[in-house]
């Protein structure tokens, strides 16, 4: 696969530290819903979704935000034999103007860069030259918002068993 993407300027490529509360926002967007349903607000029995901003149930809403995806890199995402969830999900499936991070949870660091590998291990991934986190170290993560619509797949350098699969919705 040969994409160029050469107009991409607008993506942004970022290294930070994160914390991990992953799904502590969540957690507190149902509090809150739970609290609402509690209080006399003619509460009709319909599903609580309906109430946060973005949940399933919100397709219809006129002005979408964008969203971010989250790719968790697994504890032990080096060994091959967790090849297939090394990087979970290894297929993600976004809109345009979406972004995807990868918290690296492993201890070894790893790289998410574009383009494609075997996933055989001793050889080497072909680079795109569309994205390259560069090294993410445990603990960190690297985020990319995708601007184009596409199938963007990826993998890890030194492990090149480690591959996923970005796909961007127009
Ligand atoms: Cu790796």
């Amino acid at each position: 696969m040969s994409m160029k993407m050469t107009g991409d300027r607008r993506e942004t490529l970022t290294h930070r530290r994160f914390i991990r509360t992953m799904g502590g926002g969540v957690a507190v967007a149902f509090a809150v819903v739970g609290l609402a349903a509690c209080g006399d607000d003619g509460n009709d029995g319909t599903s609580p979704f309906a109430r946060i901003p973005g949940g399933p149930a919100a397709e219809a809403a006129p002005a979408e935000e964008p969203a971010a995806v989250e790719v968790i890199i697994i504890p032990e995402a080096w060994d091959p034999t967790n090849a297939d969830i090394a990087f979970s999900p290894n297929v993600v499936t976004v809109k345009v103007g979406d972004t995807v991070t990868w918290s690296n949870t492993d201890t070894l660091f790893h790289t998410v860069i574009s383009g494609t590998s075997t996933g055989e291990p001793g050889k080497t991934g072909t680079p795109d030259g569309l994205f390259d986190s560069g090294e993410v170290q445990a603990g960190e993560l690297f985020e990319r918002t995708f601007d184009e619509a596409g199938t963007f797949t990826y993998f890890c350098t030194p492990h090149p068993w480690m591959i996923g699969e970005v796909i961007v919705t127009g």
